[in-house]
């Protein structure tokens, strides 16, 4: 068989374990949770330096809406703390930041800090740091289907023209194109689930887990998880 390294274009990364992390050291969770968001600068500092394109963070599902008030209210400030912490690196890194996910929903100032990451970062041509940001995979899913339909019913697309490539266009993933798919899936902090994170896209992914707490996820355990997934053997189906 091939003796080539696999690419590794899109990385992306469920970053559990906070809650935990400030537990076992008798700290309030949101503490977790700032070493969390500190623990980001650090990843995708590594993910650039290792040549990856496109590095996606599923930070906040929809479903975490359940959470007591005052966490939510805190989460809902760290993408506000992130920018106003690290904007300047990821300019001077060439990093260009997306974030996927119901915008629409999220408090007024955080939108704006968002969308505002976004343009400033638009014409930066390095890595792509996407985050998954009040996303859910099933709803993406729903919505692509909703737009098709709309355009069958108005005759604007014909049965037969629905594939693979015209649903995944509908997907918030298209963005990141050619590179919408995950090569490698690390989820942290010994749970086993996808949590309706992509869904679609991870049809030919490899998964990785590693029992490290989010915060305790360093630039060694990236590399020694890359390593092996580069001696993994994928073939897409075919032999
Ligand atoms: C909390 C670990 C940065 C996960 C990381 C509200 C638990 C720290 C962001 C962020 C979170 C989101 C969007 C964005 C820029 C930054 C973030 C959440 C949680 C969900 F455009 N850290 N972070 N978002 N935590």
């Amino acid at each position: 068989m091939s003796n080539e390294k696999k690419p590794l274009n899109h990385l992306a990364i469920i970053m559990d374990g906070n809650g935990r992390w400030a537990k076992k050291r008798h700290k309030p969770r949101f503490m977790g949770h700032k070493e969390g968001m500190n623990n980001i600068r650090r990843i995708a500092l590594a993910a650039n330096d290792l040549g990856i394109k496109v590095l996606t963070l599923y930070a906040f599902s929809t479903e975490n809406w359940g959470r007591p008030t005052d966490e939510v209210n805190y989460l809902m400030k760290l993408p506000i703390n992130f920018f106003d912490k690290f904007m300047p690196e990821l300019m001077e890194k060439n990093v260009r930041v997306n974030i996927m996910g119901y915008a629409d929903e999220l408090p007024e100032k955080t939108s704006q800090i968002t969308q505002k990451a976004m343009a400033d970062t638009a014409n930066n041509t390095g890595m792509i740091l996407n985050f998954a940001f009040n996303y859910g995979s099933r709803r993406e899913m729903i919505s692509g289907v909703k737009k098709i339909a709309q355009q069958v019913k108005t005759g604007k697309l014909s049965l037969d023209e629905i594939n693979e490539n015209l649903f995944a266009k509908e997907l918030m993933t298209a963005k990141l194109a050619p590179y919408e798919d995950p090569d490698l899936l690390i989820r942290t902090s010994g749970e086993e689930r996808i949590s309706n994170f992509l869904l679609w896209q991870i049809a030919y992914t490899e998964f990785s887990f590693t029992k490290k707490l989010w915060p305790d996820f360093n630039e060694e355990d990236l590399k020694k998880l890359i390593e092996e997934y580069q001696t993994r053997d994928r073939r897409f189906g075919k032999v």
